[in-house]
C-alpha cells in the first residue's frame, strides 16, 4: 500500500544515496550512464507525481505546488478582465480553454479583485462549505455542454421554433363583445399611466403621481418605468408609446451609470424587460442592450461560493451585500431568480458563462443540507451557509420556488434537475408550511426555525398560478391535488381582497383572523400584481369565468381608489374606502399588473404559454427549443409565420 509516509522516505533514500553514485558514476560505461539517467528521471517524476496523492495539508505540497493551482477554481469566480476576454471568444473555443481560463482568474484573485471580494476570499477560504466541496461545485465540461447555446442564434430561425404567433391571430382579442370592451379598458388605464409618466417623469424610475414628478430610487440609473413597458405597450399595440421607448433606449439609457443597483431588480427589470423587447420585436437594438448589460452584472458573482451578493455597481463593478441582510448574506429570492434570463443571455450571446453562474448557483443548493427539505431565505455567499431559518413562499423566497418550475417549462422539460428541485420543494412546502383555517381557507405560512407564523404576505399569492402551471408535471396521482391547492390559494388570496377589492400587503389567521390584515402597517396596497397573476394563469388552465369577474373586480377597484388626477398611485389601508394615496407609480405596475390583466381578458393565444414563460416581472421569455434551434426542424402545428 503507498501511503504519503512510504513514498517520501523512498524519495529521501533516493536522494541520499544520488551524490555518491554521481561521484563515482565517471568511471561508468556510456550505456550504463544512460541507463542510470533513465532510472533518475523517472525517480525524480515518480517522486513529484506522489506530490498530488499528499492530503492537502501537508507542507510540501504547498511548497512544490503554487497556492493557486493548490486552490480550486469555480466558475462562480474570476476577475473581471478574464470575463470580458471570455465573453469575447465563441462557445467552441472556450469550450477548450476554459479550464485555463478559470486557473488563471483564480491566480488573478489575489491582485484584481476589488477590496470587499477579496478579503472576503482571503478570510473565509478554509471555511468553505465542506472545504473541497468548492471543486464539486464547479460546472463540469459535460454540463456546461448540456446547456450549450447554439452556435449562433438566428431571429427567423427563434421565430419558426414557436408553435404560435406571439400576438395570437387576432393580436389576442377575445371573441365575445364584452370581454372585448373590459380588455380595451384595461389598454386605456396603461395609455394613461404612460402617459402621464411621459409628461411627468420621463427618464426617471416611477412616477409620483401627486406630486407630479418623478422617482429615482435605488434599483438602476434610470428609466425603469420605460423599460418594464416596452413589452406592454408592444402587445397592446400602442405603438407610438412603443416607439417612444424604443427611442429613449437608444438614446439614453446610460449602462455604466455609478451608483447602487440591486442585482435581483436589475436582472428582473432590465434583463428581463430588453430580452422580451427583442424576441418580440427582433430589433437588435435590444439584444445589444440587453447583452451589454449582462456582461456588466457579472462581477457580482465574484465571492468564494460564486453565490453573488445583492448590490452591484455597474460603473465600477463593485459589489456588496445588502445592509440590512443578516451577516452580509445573500436572499434566496433575489439569487434564485437569475436563471431564465442568465440562460438566455446564453443563447443569444453564444458564451456560456452566464448559463455557467446559474448552474453554480443551483449546485449549491442541490447540495446543501435543508431544514426539512425546505430552502431558508438567508445565505452566505462566503461560507455558502444557510444564515437563518426563515422560510417564506412570500417576500424573501418567493421567485426561487417560481424560477424553478419555470426552468423546468423554459427548457422544453429538459431541464430534470429544476423539475426535481422544484416539486421537491413544493413537497416540502405543503407537509410544512401549507395550513387550513379554521374558516375552511387554504394558505401558506411561514416557517422560523419551525415554529409557524400563520401570516401570509400578497406577493405569496403569485403561487397559486405557479401550483396550476405546475400541476400538469407532476406525478400523475398529484395533479388534480396541485390544480386543486393552485386553485384554492387563488381563492384564499381573492377573499383578502376586501372591502375596497384591493388587499392587504399582508394578512392572517390568527386570533380570528381570517386573510385580514391585523396591524395597521399591513394594510396598504402598493398596485401589486400577484393575486391578478394568478387569475390570469387560473383562467388559462381552467377556463372557470369566476377568474375574469375577480379581475374585472379589481379594474374597477384600481379605477376608483387608486387613479388619480396623474397616474395611478398606492393606497395606504384597503379597509377603508376614504383612501389615502402614497404617491408612487410603481413600475411593476405597468409591466405586470396591467400585462396580466389584458392577458385574463385576451385569447390563450396572445403569449400562448405553449411557446412563453414570463419571469417574474411578467416579461415574456421564450421556451427554448434546442431540436428545433438546432435541426432545421420545427415544431408540427407551426402557425407562428402566419
Ligand atoms: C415585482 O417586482 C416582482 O414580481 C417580484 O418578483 C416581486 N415583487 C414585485 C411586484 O410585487
Amino acid at each position: 500500500k503507498t501511503t504519503p509516509g512510504l513514498v517520501l522516505r523512498r524519495c529521501r533514500q533516493a536522494l541520499t544515496f544520488l551524490p555518491g553514485v554521481s561521484a563515482s558514476g565517471m568511471g561508468l560505461r556510456l550505456s550504463q550512464k544512460f541507463v542510470f539517467l533513465l532510472f533518475l528521471s523517472g525517480l525524480v517524476t515518480l517522486c513529484f507525481g506522489a506530490l498530488f496523492f499528499l492530503p492537502d495539508s501537508v507542507r510540501l505540497k504547498r511548497i512544490f505546488l503554487s497556492k493557486t493551482e493548490v486552490q480550486p477554481s469555480t466558475v462562480g469566480s474570476g476577475s473581471e478582465n478574464d470575463v470580458k476576454e471570455h465573453l469575447k471568444r465563441p462557445v467552441k473555443e472556450q469550450e477548450h480553454s476554459r479550464a485555463m481560463v478559470s486557473a488563471k482568474a483564480d491566480r488573478l484573485k489575489s491582485v484584481n479583485r476589488k477590496p470587499a471580494v477579496t478579503q472576503a476570499v482571503e478570510a473565509t477560504e478554509e471555511r468553505l462549505v465542506g472545504g473541497k466541496a468548492q471543486e464539486e461545485l464547479t460546472v463540469s465540461r459535460s454540463e456546461s455542454a448540456s446547456v450549450r447555446s447554439v452556435d449562433t442564434f438566428t431571429y427567423n430561425k427563434f421565430k419558426s421554433c414557436l408553435i404560435k404567433n406571439p400576438l395570437g391571430s387576432d393580436s389576442g382579442k377575445a371573441a365575445d363583445p364584452k370581454t372585448n370592451e373590459r380588455r380595451e379598458k384595461v389598454k386605456e388605464m396603461m395609455k394613461f399611466s404612460w402617459d402621464n409618466y411621459k409628461r411627468y417623469a420621463w427618464g426617471k424610475n416611477e412616477l409620483r403621481p401627486l406630486t407630479k414628478n418623478g422617482h429615482i430610487g435605488n434599483m438602476f440609473g434610470k428609466g425603469a418605468s420605460i423599460i418594464d413597458s416596452l413589452d406592454t405597450l408592444y402587445i397592446m399595440g400602442l405603438m407610438d408609446e412603443y416607439n417612444d421607448a424604443k427611442e429613449w433606449v437608444q438614446t439614453s439609457l446610460d449602462l455604466n451609470s455609478n451608483g447602487e443597483a440591486s442585482l435581483f431588480e436589475v436582472n428582473i427589470r432590465y434583463v428581463g424587460g430588453l430580452l422580451s423587447a427583442y424576441y418580440l420585436t427582433g430589433e437588435e437594438l435590444f439584444k445589444n442592450k440587453v447583452l451589454e448589460l449582462g456582461e456588466k452584472l457579472l462581477p457580482a458573482f465574484n465571492t468564494p461560493t460564486g453565490i453573488p451578493r445583492g448590490v452591484i455597481n455597474l460603473g465600477s463593478g463593485t459589489s456588496w451585500s445588502w445592509g440590512w441582510a443578516s451577516a452580509g448574506s445573500s436572499i434566496l429570492a433575489e439569487f434564485g431568480t437569475l436563471h431564465l434570463e442568465f440562460v438566455h443571455l446564453t443563447e443569444l450571446s453564444n458564451s456560456p458563462i452566464y448559463t455557467e453562474k446559474v448552474m453554480n448557483i443551483r449546485k449549491l443548493l442541490n447540495k446543501i443540507e435543508k431544514p426539512h427539505g425546505l430552502y431558508p431565505n438567508f445565505l452566505s455567499p462566503v461560507s455558502g451557509n444557510w444564515v437563518q431559518h426563515h422560510v417564506s413562499i412570500g417576500g424573501l423566497g418567493d421567485s426561487f420556488y417560481e424560477y424553478l418550475i419555470k426552468s423546468y417549462l423554459m427548457s422544453d422539460k429538459k431541464d430534470e434537475d429544476a423539475k426535481k428541485m422544484y416539486y421537491g420543494a413544493l413537497e416540502a412546502i405543503e407537509a410544512n408550511l401549507v395550513q387550513k383555517s379554521p374558516g375552511g381557507l387554504t394558505y401558506m405560512a411561514e416557517w422560523r426555525g419551525g415554529i409557524l407564523d400563520h401570516k401570509m404576505g400578497h406577493l405569496a399569492c403569485f403561487s397559486g398560478g405557479m401550483i396550476g402551471i405546475g400541476a400538469d408535471d407532476g406525478a400523475p396521482e398529484k395533479r388534480q391535488h396541485y390544480l386543486d391547492l393552485a386553485a384554492e390559494i387563488t381563492h384564499t388570496c381573492h377573499e383578502s381582497y376586501t372591502p375596497t377589492k384591493l388587499g392587504p400587503e399582508a394578512f392572517r389567521f390568527d386570533g380570528g383572523a381570517e386573510a385580514t390584515a391585523t396591524r395597521l402597517s399591513d394594510r396598504y396596497y402598493i398596485l401589486r400584481p400577484e393575486v391578478i397573476e394568478s387569475y390570469m394563469y387560473m383562467w388559462r388552465l381552467t377556463h372557470d369565468p369566476k377568474y375574469r369577474e375577480w379581475g374585472w373586480e379589481a379594474v374597477e377597484a384600481l379605477e376608483q381608489h387608486c387613479k388619480v388626477e396623474s397616474g395611478f398611485s398606492g393606497i395606504r389601508d384597503v379597509y377603508t374606502t376614504m383612501v389615502s394615496h402614497d404617491n408612487m407609480q410603481q413600475s411593476f405596475f405597468l409591466s405586470e399588473t396591467l400585462k396580466y390583466l389584458y392577458l385574463l381578458f385576451s385569447d390563450d393565444d396572445l403569449l400562448s404559454l405553449e411557446d412563453w414563460v414570463f419571469n417574474t416581472e411578467a416579461h415574456p421569455l421564450p421556451i427554448i427549443r434546442k431540436n428545433c434551434l438546432q435541426d432545421q426542424g420545427s415544431p408540427q402545428d407551426n402557425t407562428a409565420s402566419e
